[in-house]
C-alpha cells in the first residue's frame, strides 16, 4: 500500500452546510408507516391469513433509537412521505430550464463554503460533485452548479455512495498536486429521500437529505486566517452485494419495474456492522501510521454517520477508554445517515474549537465497501 504523502501543501479552506428546511421525527414517521402497514394487512388479509404473503410488522420509533440512534431526519419534502397513501417523497418535476433540485442544494452549501474561505467565483478552476445518487446521468450535476456559480474549468459528478464526499475531496487534492487547479469547489448534495423504500420497515428511518460543500485549494493562495492542512489520504474499496440499489438506466430494456424493491436502498444491516466496523478501525489505524500519527494523538474524528453502536465501536477500538462524543461526534442522531456527507458534517460543526496543530482524521465507510480518510491538521496562516 503506498503512502500516500502529500508532494503539496493543501488546504480545506471553508465548509458549507445546507439542512433542508422540513424534518421528520422517529414518532412521525412510525405513525406514517404503521398506518400504512396496518391498511396493507387489512387490503391483503385472505392472502396473508393462507399464508401466501407475509404481513407487514409494525415498526417502533424505541428500536429505531436503540439500534441507530436516530431520532430525527431532515428532509427536503415530508408531504408525501408521511402520507399512507404515498410513502414516498412529493418532489414535483422541474423544467429544463430551472435549476434542478439538487444542483439547488449543492449551490447553497457551496456558496456558504465559498463565503467561509473567501474565495470568489473566479479564484476556482474546478468542481466535483459526489453524492449516493445523482438526479440525472447528463449534463453533469457539478456543471450546472458551475454555470450557476458563474465558475470558469471543469466540473464533473461522481458516485461511490457513502464515500462519495472523502473520495471526491481525494480527487481534489489531487488535481491541486497535479496542478490542474489552483482551487476545487467539492460538492456533496445528499438527496436520499427519493431512493428511500419507506414502506419497508428495516430501512425507512435510516435516511436524511442534506448538501455539504468545500473549498480545497494550495496553501499558497488561502486567504483565511487559519485553515486544515490535509496530510495525507487513502482510499480503499472491496465489492460487496451487502448493500446495494439496483436502480439504472437498464431497467426499461430489461422489462422489469423500475422502481421495485431491489431498485431502491436495501441491505443486510447486521453483516454490514460486522464486516465494515473492523474494516473502518483497522483503515484509520493503518492510515494513521502511514503518515506518522498514531491514533492516541488525534484530538478529533469525524467519523461517518450510518449507526451510534458502529461509530462507538470503532472510536473504542481506536481511543480505548479515551473514546467520547467530544473526540467522535455524533449528529447523526438529528440529521440520521446521509450518504456521504455525514463525516462532513461532523467536521463542519465540530472543527471551530480546536487549536492549532491538533489533528484529526475525517473518515467514511459504507457501500461498495468503499472507505475513504484524510489526516487534517489545523494551521495558522
Ligand atoms: N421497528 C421494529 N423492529 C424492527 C425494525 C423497526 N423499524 N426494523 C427491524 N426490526 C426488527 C427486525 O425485523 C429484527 O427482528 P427479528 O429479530 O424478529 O428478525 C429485529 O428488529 C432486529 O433487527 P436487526 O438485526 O436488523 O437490527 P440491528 O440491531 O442490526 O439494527 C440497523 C439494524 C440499524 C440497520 C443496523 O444493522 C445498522 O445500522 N447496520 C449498519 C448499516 C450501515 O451502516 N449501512 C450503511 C448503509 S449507508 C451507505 O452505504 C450509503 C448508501 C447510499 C445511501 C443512499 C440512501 C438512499
Amino acid at each position: 500500500m503506498s503512502e500516500n504523502k502529500l508532494p503539496r501543501s493543501v488546504v480545506v479552506s471553508g465548509t458549507g452546510l445546507w439542512t433542508p428546511p422540513e424534518s421528520i421525527s422517529n414518532e412521525e414517521l412510525v405513525a406514517a408507516y404503521n398506518a400504512y402497514a396496518e391498511k396493507y394487512n387489512r387490503e391483503h388479509a385472505a392472502e396473508i391469513e393462507a399464508g401466501t404473503l407475509a404481513a407487514k410488522p409494525p415498526s417502533s420509533a424505541e428500536f429505531i433509537e436503540k439500534a441507530s440512534g436516530i431520532e430525527s431526519r431532515y428532509v427536503v419534502s415530508r408531504e408525501g412521505i408521511l402520507d399512507p397513501e404515498r410513502m414516498r417523497p412529493y418532489l414535483p418535476e422541474r423544467s429544463d430550464d430551472e435549476l434542478c433540485l439538487q444542483a439547488e442544494m449543492g449551490v447553497a452549501a457551496a456558496r456558504m463554503a465559498l463565503d467561509k474561505a473567501g474565495k470568489k467565483p473566479e479564484d476556482i478552476d474546478a468542481v466535483i460533485v459526489g453524492a449516493s445518487y445523482l438526479q440525472r446521468a447528463y449534463p453533469a450535476i457539478a456543471i450546472e452548479i458551475q454555470s450557476a456559480l458563474g465558475i470558469d474549468g471543469f466540473a464533473f459528478d461522481m458516485e461511490v455512495a457513502c464515500s462519495s464526499a472523502t473520495f471526491s475531496l481525494q480527487r481534489a487534492v489531487d488535481a491541486i498536486c497535479s496542478g490542474s487547479a489552483r482551487a476545487v469547489l467539492v460538492i456533496n448534495p445528499e438527496l436520499t429521500s427519493p431512493q428511500l423504500d419507506f414502506t419497508d420497515r428495516d430501512s425507512h428511518f435510516i435516511f436524511g437529505d442534506v448538501a455539504v460543500a468545500s473549498v480545497v485549494e494550495r496553501r499558497g493562495t488561502c486567504a483565511t486566517d487559519s485553515a486544515w492542512e490535509i496530510l495525507s489520504t487513502r482510499a480503499k474499496t472491496v465489492y460487496s452485494n451487502n448493500i446495494r440499489s439496483n436502480f439504472g438506466y437498464t431497467a426499461r430494456a430489461a422489462d422489469v419495474d423500475p422502481f421495485g424493491p431491489d431498485k431502491l436502498f436495501h441491505q443486510n444491516g447486521r453483516k454490514v456492522f460486522k464486516e465494515v466496523c473492523p474494516m473502518a478501525a483497522a483503515h484509520i489505524e493503518e492510515h494513521l501510521r502511514g503518515a506518522g500519527s498514531k491514533p492516541e494523538t488525534i484530538r478529533r474524528y469525524w467519523l461517518h454517520q450510518a449507526n451510534i453502536n458502529m461509530n462507538n465501536l470503532i472510536a473504542k477500538k481506536l481511543m480505548g477508554d479515551n473514546a467520547s462524543a467530544e473526540r467522535a461526534p455524533i449528529v447523526l442522531d438529528r440529521y440520521a445517515n446521509t450518504g456521504s456527507a455525514g463525516s462532513l458534517i461532523a467536521f463542519h460543526l465540530y472543527s471551530e474549537d480546536l487549536e492549532m496543530g491538533d489533528r484529526g482524521v475525517i473518515c467514511s465507510f459504507g457501500a461498495g465497501y468503499s472507505i475513504g480518510s484524510l489526516v487534517v491538521e489545523k494551521i495558522t496562516l
